[in-house]
């Protein structure tokens, strides 16, 4: 066993994870959300979705998760990349971007898989217009973040990480 293994199984309970001492989550990323740090800095301010994802790659090596990482402007592939996860990832953490409030489908995807979900947003969705307000991913989600910009992605990976080393 390497160093580091040592150190993966101390923090994420034991032989379970020898074979794979990373548990791996998925940040996915929907429609509009490639604009970031482009357009509409006021509401969205001026990080880029590769700024995120950086930090998000390096919050996820110090929590000592594997990370993967994509947006979508589709519906149906963001369904797909949720229907992949199961099998390949033990978490998601998921902005929807407008498909939180609008996509039943995205939610029941999320359902079938029974992966702990973390759902994000960079706003504060409930102070905002009134559409907004609701969102089929927190039926199905751990809970949700939202307003703290691009810091939420991290908070996010953090609850994620405490509650995949808390399982049996
Ligand atoms: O606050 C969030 O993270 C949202 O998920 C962002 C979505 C919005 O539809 C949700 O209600 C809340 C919008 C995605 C980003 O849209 C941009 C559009 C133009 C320029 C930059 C971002």
């Amino acid at each position: 066993m390497t160093r580091q293994n040592v150190h993966r199984v101390a923090k994420f309970g034991g032989v379970r994870n020898i074979g794979n001492p990373m548990p791996s989550v998925l940040i996915l990323n929907g429609p509009n959300l490639n604009m970031l740090g482009q357009r509409q800095p006021d509401i969205y301010g001026h990080t880029t979705l590769s700024d995120i994802e950086a930090a998000c790659t390096a919050r996820a090596e110090r929590l000592g998760l594997d990370l993967a990482f994509m947006q979508s402007n589709h519906e149906g592939v963001l369904i797909d990349a949720v229907h992949a996860a199961k099998g390949a990832q033990e978490a998601l953490v998921i902005n929807a971007g407008a498909y939180t409030h609008t996509s039943i489908a995205l939610m029941d995807a999320v359902a079938s898989v029974a992966l702990p979900t973390v759902e994000v947003h960079l706003s504060n969705i409930h102070a905002r217009e009134e559409f907004r307000h609701t969102s089929y991913l927190s039926k199905v989600a751990l809970g949700q973040i939202c307003g703290f910009g691009a810091q939420g992605y991290l908070m996010a990976l953090d609850a994620l990480a405490a509650k995949l080393g808390k399982r049996e």
